[in-house]
């Protein structure tokens, strides 16, 4: 498929979005969300695809939901607008690909809220992040009041929705809101370095994995822990779980088909 705001590329099992709208520093407008969305079910039907990588061109990840686009909505058009944001974040957290942010910049705003949505996220030394919303009279609307605090904690995360403030990535990864932080010009390098790890394992168990945990920190424990006897005995159906244990018996490397 071909679009206008992003660049898709497959190879060796890895899918990577690239958001390319690098003069706005990748601002999030509706028709940039739209593609992505589409790009999302795009790298689902392909089963050739393992794992996903998410990254911006240029200097930023994201700078956020696109402020020009936002300006003069209505109230009607600013919940459909936040209704697109939330629809492409729950296709994310809902696709069957551990989705990977690479974090080569600015990630504020909708940006952060993007990658609160992904599995595993890697940053570059210079990269910032933050919800500076309240300095434009509003607050996060894909999804930030909700997600920060379920990740770092209610008091951190009162502290950068309240005060607006950026933090670097260090900052970030010490609050639990990033995986690692990497050199600048090493983070594509160390992006893939996980993401062909992550391909290399049986795709129906990175799938029950991600939903599992997506979906159990929602709910109680003990419905969670049914949750997961569940899925883990419908995992002795498969050709993976047969395949993982006989290899290790036999002291080989596993060759996982997802079947
Ligand atoms: N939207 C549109 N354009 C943006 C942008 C954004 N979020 N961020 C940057 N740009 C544009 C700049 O306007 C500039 O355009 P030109 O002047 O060249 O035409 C170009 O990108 C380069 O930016 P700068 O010249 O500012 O670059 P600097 O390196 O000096 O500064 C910066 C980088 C990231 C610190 C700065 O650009 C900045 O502060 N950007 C805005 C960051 C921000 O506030 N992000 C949060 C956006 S609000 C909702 C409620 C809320 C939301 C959504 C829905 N509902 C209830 C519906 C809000 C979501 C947000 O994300």
């Amino acid at each position: 498929m071909v679009y206008k705001n992003i660049l898709v590329e497959k190879k060796e099992g890895i899918g990577t979005i690239k958001i390319n709208r690098p003069k706005v520093l990748n601002a999030l407008n509706k028709e940039t969300m739209q593609e992505i969305s589409k790009a999302i079910g795009e790298l689902n039907q392909d089963k050739k695809i393992k794992v996903a990588i998410l990254t911006g061109e240029g200097k930023a990840f994201i700078a956020g939901a696109d402020i020009n686009q936002m300006k003069d909505m209505t109230s009607l058009e600013a919940k459909e607008f936040a209704e697109l944001g939330h629809s492409m974040l729950l296709k994310i957290e809902n696709s069957r690909l551990p989705f990977i942010a690479a974090i080569n910049g600015y990630a504020l705003g909708g940006g952060c809220e993007t990658i609160m949505a992904c599995d595993i996220c890697i940053a570059s030394e210079s990269a910032k992040l933050g919800q500076p919303e309240i300095n434009l009279g509003v607050h996060p609307g894909f999804g930030g009041t909700q997600r920060l605090p379920r990740l770092v904690g209610r008091m951190k995360a009162k502290e950068l929705l309240l005060t607006g403030e950026n933090i670097n990535a260090d900052e970030a990864c010490r609050i639990g809101l990033i995986n690692m932080v990497v050199e600048d010009n090493n983070l594509i390098e160390a992006t893939e370095k996980i993401a062909k790890k992550i391909a290399s394992k049986s795709p129906i168990q990175t799938d029950f994995i991600k939903s599992l945990v997506n979906k159990g920190t929602d709910i109680d424990i003990h419905s969670a822990c049914s949750l997961e006897i569940s899925y883990f005995s419908s995992s002795f159906s498969t050709k993976d779980q047969k395949e993982g244990m006989s290899a290790f018996l036999e002291k080989k490397k596993p060759t996982f088909t997802g079947k």
